[in-house]
């Protein structure tokens, strides 16, 4: 077994392959760390290929899919050396919206990378937003929007965010098929993240 044989397995979609090798390199010592390490890369790799229009959307949720099994594999050696998630994010899809396949993507590729995640579902009124935000202290809150007629409730849930006191305290992500730097621009957020990879090296910047 070499040292990259998970990361080729994972970039290869290969899912019996990574379980096996990941309950291997278990046995066998490997730090989780270490494992974890390679996953990431393999996700990371995914991200630049689907960005390049090498994988498409199945080939991102069937990797996050993988991911999600093997970091349950991993999940309880962490646990034991005591790691700590590396920060709070809220996330929701906006009021009005139902569409949840891309925002349970951004939550997936979050958790997979040690963040602790707040997910608020779908139809997400404003005031949830902002109760959760004050609830949990998240530095970032992520919007999921696939529907023009809800980019109202972005502008809304960023007014409602204002209103409470808390805008400094957090930086505004938005994505959805439909979302643009411009929409971005106009209803107050801080960045677009055109898929999922950019959300999770948003947040990654936020706390770093
Ligand atoms: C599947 C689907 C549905 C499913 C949703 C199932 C579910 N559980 O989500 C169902 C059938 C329920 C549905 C319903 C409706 N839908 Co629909 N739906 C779609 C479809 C075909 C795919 C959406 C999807 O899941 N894509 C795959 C995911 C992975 O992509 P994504 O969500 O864009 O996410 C990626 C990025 O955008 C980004 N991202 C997403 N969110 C976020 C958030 C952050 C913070 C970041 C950083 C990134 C990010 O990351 C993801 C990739 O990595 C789209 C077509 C399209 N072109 O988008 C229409 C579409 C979105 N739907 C549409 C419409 C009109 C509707 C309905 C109004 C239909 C109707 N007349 O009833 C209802 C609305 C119900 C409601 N109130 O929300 C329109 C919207 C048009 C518009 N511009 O407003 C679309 C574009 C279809 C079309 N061409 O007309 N829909």
């Amino acid at each position: 077994m070499s040292n990259n044989d998970i990361y080729e397995a994972l970039v290869n979609l290969e899912e019996k392959k990574v379980k096996q090798l990941v309950s291997q390199s278990l046995e066998k010592g490997m730090a989780p760390e270490e494992i974890m390490e390679q996953l990431q890369k393999a996700l990371i790799e995914i991200g630049d290929r689907f960005e390049r229009e090498e994988c498409y959307v199945p080939d991102l949720i069937y990797s996050g899919a993988i991911m999600k099994d093997a970091v349950e594999l991993l999940g309880p050696k962490i646990k034991e050396k005591g790691a700590e998630a590396k920060g709070k994010v809220v996330v929701g899809t906006v009021y009005g919206d139902i569409h949840d396949i891309g925002k349970d993507l951004v939550v997936m590729l979050l958790q997979n990378a040690g963040f602790d995640v707040v997910d608020l579902g779908v139809d997400v009124k404003p005031e949830k937003f902002v109760e959760a935000i004050k609830e949990s202290g998240a530095k970032v809150v992520g919007m999921s929007c696939l529907l023009t007629i809800s980019f109202d409730a972005i502008s809304k849930t960023v007014k409602a965010i204002e209103d409470a006191g808390i805008r400094d305290q957090v930086s505004i992500m938005i994505g959805g098929a439909p979302v643009t730097e411009l929409v971005k621009d106009k209803t107050g957020c801080d960045y677009y993240g055109k898929d999922a990879i950019h959300g999770l090296r948003f947040v990654s910047e936020a706390y770093s």
